[in-house]
């Protein structure tokens, strides 16, 4: 890694090299947990876009015909390398995204490996249907081929994790790669530049460039020749590319945002509930697309369950990123922490909310200038307010009772997005009613967060278009050839 006197310089990994942006222009990058610039990232343009590309394609032919099995040994050597390297990488996330470096460790930088180690394995297991045209002398098979360069866009929340569950799968389908992590938290993905290396991936299958979303972002999917674009970020951006690409007709998968509704009956196991909505309220500052920021509780239960969990959600400590004890660390950025902060002055001035713990910025001892919010937990009476029909994607969660199960179903519904649902109950019919009737791509009864990496993941309406995923991302990276031949 190349570091100045003060600061960490991070380049672009195109070909197997590490190199500087050709505009020579560069950003800050900001360590959340102080608000201190600590190193520079390019900001790369359509021309590192198109030595990235060329890198790419001109990889593809050899890359598309190595065998699965030699694919696959590369993908374990990276997952391996990940694994022997957790500390590297979970300071370096930690410090980048502002998330407690407990979390960087136990579940970042471990699901990277995973992503890696899941794909190495799937692909050697990935086959295709063949169909016997009967009586008509003939046999039908199905090709599933690599597509050729794609491109894997991603966001800052969970940066390794979400970079790797594209690449992973992109590449173990013979794909070559130009991807772009977001430029609010590059710091692991340039270092997963020298894994690759070091695993023996052939240079240009993975090519990495740095940059903002509206210069270097655009000119992927703005690429004639990049033909599917695997994106996860804001639903806005969502739209904004698939328009773009949609004409071009590139392969497109949205993974958007989300407000996902927690379903609490009163004859759930209480105690296993309110454990796990802790979690699925405040993980990671609240910054992850499946957090369960709507919590709607059965009426009998509400004052029990609101007493609770404002008295565990005020044992929450807000630190710095790096102690051990730390539940909430700092938010990924200062531009970040004032919109969840605008959605916060705007549920004090809206009737329809009450503000029941948190809602304040913390000033930590010699961390003045970071980026620290309390968790915060705010009563609405209604499901039609701001604060339940926008995602604020920070430690904030909404709290209000329900009388049945029809009132709860429509409210859970009741919202532009359809990621995921959480489901607290042990009735049997109810679980398979709500199951059935919620609007997601993903449900959870009696958990969160519980992930098989074989399983479909993605969401419908305003959380996106396609699914991530075992087969379901091997499928999205290859493209269908139906051979048919008559004898
Ligand atoms: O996403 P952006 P951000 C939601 C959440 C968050 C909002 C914005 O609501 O507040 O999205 O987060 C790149 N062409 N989620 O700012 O802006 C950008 O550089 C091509 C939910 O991270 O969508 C970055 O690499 N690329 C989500 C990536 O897109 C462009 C997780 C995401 O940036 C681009 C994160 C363009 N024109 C945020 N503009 C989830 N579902 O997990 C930006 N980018």
């Amino acid at each position: 890694m190349a570091t100045t006197s003060k600061s960490i310089l991070i380049k672009n990994y195109i070909n197997g090299s590490f190199q500087n942006p050709t505009s020579n222009q560069w950003i800050d990058n900001i360590n959340p947990s102080n608000g201190e610039v600590y190193g520079q990232i390019p900001n790369s343009n359509k021309i590192d876009v198109e030595q990235a590309y060329l890198a790419a394609k001109s990889s593809f032919p050899k890359w598309s015909q190595t065998s699965l099995e030699q694919r696959s040994k590369i993908l374990l050597a990276i997952a391996d390398l990940l694994e022997s390297n957790l500390d590297l990488f979970a300071k370096a996330e930690s410090k980048d995204n502002g998330k407690p470096l407990e979390l960087a460790k136990t579940i970042d930088i471990p699901r990277a490996a995973s992503n890696f180690r899941f794909f190495a394995n799937a692909i050697t297991q990935f086959a295709s249907e063949s169909h016997e045209s009967v009586g008509h002398s003939a046999i039908n098979y199905t090709l599933r081929q690599a597509i050729g360069v794609v491109g894997c866009i991603s966001p800052w929340n969970l940066p390794l994790y979400l970079f790797t569950w594209k690449i992973a799968p992109a590449i173990a389908a013979g794909n070559c790669v130009v991807a772009k992590p977001s430029e609010v938290t590059p710091i692991t993905a340039y270092l997963l530049g020298k894994i690759c290396n070091d695993a023996g991936l052939p240079k240009g299958v993975l090519n990495i460039v740095h940059g903002l979303g509206n210069t270097t972002g655009q000119a992927i999917i703005e690429h004639p020749n990049i033909k599917a674009i695997s994106f996860t970020g804001g639903t806005k951006t969502g739209a904004h590319i698939a328009k773009i690409a949609a004409p071009m007709f590139k392969k497109l998968s949205l993974e958007l945002g989300g407000k996902n509704p927690n379903i609490i009956f009163a004859d759930c196991d209480y105690e296993a509930m309110l454990n796990s909505t802790i979690r699925s309220s405040f993980a990671n500052q609240g910054q992850i697309c499946l957090c369960g920021s709507r919590i709607f509780v059965e009426a009998s239960i509400y004052n029990t369950f609101k007493n609770d969990f404002i008295a565990r959600v005020k044992q929450l400590k807000v630190g710095h990123p790096s102690e051990k004890d730390t539940n909430i660390g700092a938010l990924v950025s200062k531009p970040h922490l004032k919109n969840v902060m605008q959605y916060i002055d705007s549920a004090k001035k809206d009737h329809n909310a009450t503000i029941l713990c948190g809602g304040k910025q913390v000033v930590i001892k010699n961390y003045e200038n970071g980026y620290y919010l309390e968790p915060t937990v705010i009563e609405v009476n209604t499901n039609q307010c701001k604060i339940n029909q926008e995602e604020i994607f920070g430690p904030v969660v909404s709290i209000m009772p329900f009388n049945n199960e029809d009132e709860v179903l429509q409210m859970a519904n009741d919202t532009p997005y359809g990621l995921s649902a959480t489901l607290w109950t042990n009735n049997l019919q109810r679980t398979m009613r709500f199951t059935n009737e919620l609007q997601a791509g993903i449900v959870w009864v009696n958990t969160w967060l519980m992930r098989d990496l074989r399983t479909p993941f993605g969401g419908v309406k305003h959380s996106g278009v396609g699914r991530e995923g075992g087969f379901e991302a091997l499928r999205f990276f290859t493209e269908t050839k139906n051979v048919c031949i008559k004898y």
